[in-house]
């Protein structure tokens, strides 16, 4: 058992991230909720995660599905009550998983307290914790755009003024600048840490020191002093776990980010991976060359080993599946959806599981009126005024909207996958009837087992979590293959990016080595279709 209330316990840990409005229904509303939550911890259990990241739970709109907070202090009511969330710490802890709350700190709801008080008069204390400029209808500020569509200042006529939103208008950016903001934010905080919680990710941190009139919004002059501030003021806990969603970190930065004093977070999601296979814009894919994620993985595991702290993903709730995007999601789904985990648990840093991936659940393929994420829905109005063929963009929607996330996550081959009693808010994948978590525990071959395997070897051998990274063949277009060692111990792990046979050849210096996990039974001159192995070795 991890001792929880010491700096770095997370450097041992796997956190499982719940897409709370897609888990699991327990009241038939066709929502997700948190006693729907409470009814599956054991099966989280058995997994092994030792900590759940919960996307906001917090009182909203739902203009984002929750990133958007109209109550910091509550619970959004179909998801259920704080004494279901005081019930969900205390069940989680029951059985060794931290809770790690979504906090969104960067922009509130517009139905916010704060925001309803700004936009009566320029006068209210509550007017300067958003970020206003002067001006007339029809000329904002600068041509800054949104990350939703549209420009990123709303007109107010009654003050004459424009608020700023990186996101959508409803959702107000706050001013970091003003002490009073970052004061209310710390007391939030310190409101879920003495209810339990153990650990927070933080949206969008690296856009908060936000410089609008000089179009900057990542990583603003003032942006580390903030997070610092942060960290002292409300994770004064050693045990506590942070980690910041950053979009512009580079290797640098993120040692800053990460640094092992603790002076500002645990560590971040780093998004330079993700970008490999666009054109520009993430609407536009290219095939993944596997050389070129071979050399960003070399480069951030070389260059944070012993000075900062990996995160491992490749899903969560903004992303495609990787199983469709990177894998197979056809012949070689299982192959390639343990292939995919094998490559990403050999590396030193903290996993992160997305819900359904352990079943190795797959992108959906809707018509446009079956999406609901307001990103998704913006770019496809705004291509079609621009020109693009109906056809091309959803194309661009299938591969890459958000949604292929947040179908209900598929517990049986009942009605609605076991989600819910009643309409689902969102369509289930078609797909439960075979790929489900019922079929997934009574299958010993399944992927659930392979995570369960993966996680429980990096408890057993330390090399996983301090082991040196060596990339082996990087100019290799097909195949990934590196070594982690430690001055006790050594791992080699191969990985078959491709559905063709491969060549390979042991390196002589594991001549002999065990081998500890592979998703094909018995052994192979060459590796297989997605053939993933893990090999062992005392030094
Ligand atoms: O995402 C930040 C963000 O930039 C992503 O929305 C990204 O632009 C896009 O998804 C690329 O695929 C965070 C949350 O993870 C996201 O769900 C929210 O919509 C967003 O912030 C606003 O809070």
């Amino acid at each position: 058992m991890l001792d929880k209330t010491k700096y770095g316990w997370w450097r041992s840990a796997v956190f499982y991230q719940i897409y709370p409005k897609s888990f699991q229904d327990s009241d038939g509303d066709g929502l997700g909720d948190i006693p729907g939550i409470i009814s599956r911890l054991d099966y989280l259990e058995k997994l092994g995660v030792d900590g759940i990241w919960l996307s906001p739970v917090c009182a909203s709109p739902q203009a984002d599905n929750g990133y958007d907070i109209s109550d910091y202090r509550a619970v959004w009511p179909p998801f259920g009550t704080l004494e279901d969330m005081d019930r969900l710490i205390r069940e989680a802890r029951r059985r060794g998983i931290s809770i790690i709350m979504d906090l969104v700190l960067n922009h509130t709801s517009d139905e916010h307290r704060w925001f309803k008080a700004a936009l009566k008069s320029r006068d209210d204390p509550c007017h300067d914790y958003y970020v206003w400029r002067d001006g007339e209808p029809g000329t904002p500020p600068n041509d800054m755009r949104a990350c939703f569509g549209g420009s990123a200042w709303e007109y107010v006529p009654e003050l004459k003024q424009y608020y700023f939103h990186q996101f959508a208008p409803r959702q107000p950016d706050l001013n970091w600048d003003n002490p009073a903001v970052r004061r209310e934010l710390y007391d939030m905080i310190r409101f879920w840490v003495n209810r339990g919680v153990e650990g927070f990710r933080l949206d969008v941190i690296d856009s908060v020191a936000k410089e609008p009139d000089r179009k900057i919004t990542a990583r603003g002059p003032r942006l580390h002093e903030y997070i610092r501030e942060l960290s002292r003021e409300a994770f004064c806990e050693p045990g506590l776990v942070t980690v910041g969603e950053a979009w512009s970190a580079d290797v640098e930065e993120a040692r800053r980010w990460s640094a092992p004093d603790g002076s500002e977070l645990s560590m971040v999601f780093q998004f330079e991976h993700i970008c490999l296979d666009q054109a520009g814009e993430k609407w536009d894919p290219v095939p993944l060359e596997l050389v070129k994620l071979k050399e960003c993985v070399r480069r951030w595991q070389t260059g944070l080993h012993g000075v900062g702290w990996n995160s491992l993903f490749l899903n969560n709730h903004d992303l495609p599946r990787v199983v469709s995007r990177w894998g197979d999601d056809g012949q070689y789904r299982v192959e390639s959806a343990k292939m995919l985990a094998a490559m990403l648990y050999g590396l030193e840093g903290t996993p992160y599981i997305y819900q359904g991936e352990e079943l190795g659940m797959t992108n959906i393929r809707l018509p446009i009126e079956g999406y609901e994420d307001i990103e998704t829905l913006n770019m496809y109005a705004e291509r079609l005024e621009r020109g693009y063929r109906p056809e091309d963009v959803l194309a661009s929607v299938h591969a890459r909207s958000r949604d292929n996330a947040r179908t209900p996550m598929q517990w049986t081959d009942g009605e609605n996958a076991g989600f819910t009693t009643g309409t689902p808010w969102f369509a289930v994948n078609p797909n439960y009837k075979e790929i489900n978590a019922r079929a997934a525990l009574a299958d010993e071959d399944s992927i659930f087992y392979f995570y369960q395997r993966l996680i429980a070897l990096r408890k057993r051998y330390e090399v996983f979590r301090d082991g040196e990274f060596a990339l082996l063949d990087p100019d290799d277009p097909a195949v990934f293959a590196y070594t982690r060692a430690n001055a006790a111990q050594e791992l080699l792990t191969v990985c078959n990016f491709t559905p063709r046979e491969q060549p390979f050849a042991l390196p002589k210096a594991f001549t002999g080595a065990e081998t500890l996990i592979c998703n094909y039974e018995g052994p192979s001159p060459s590796l297989r279709p997605f053939e993933a192995r893990i090999y062992y070795k005392k030094r």
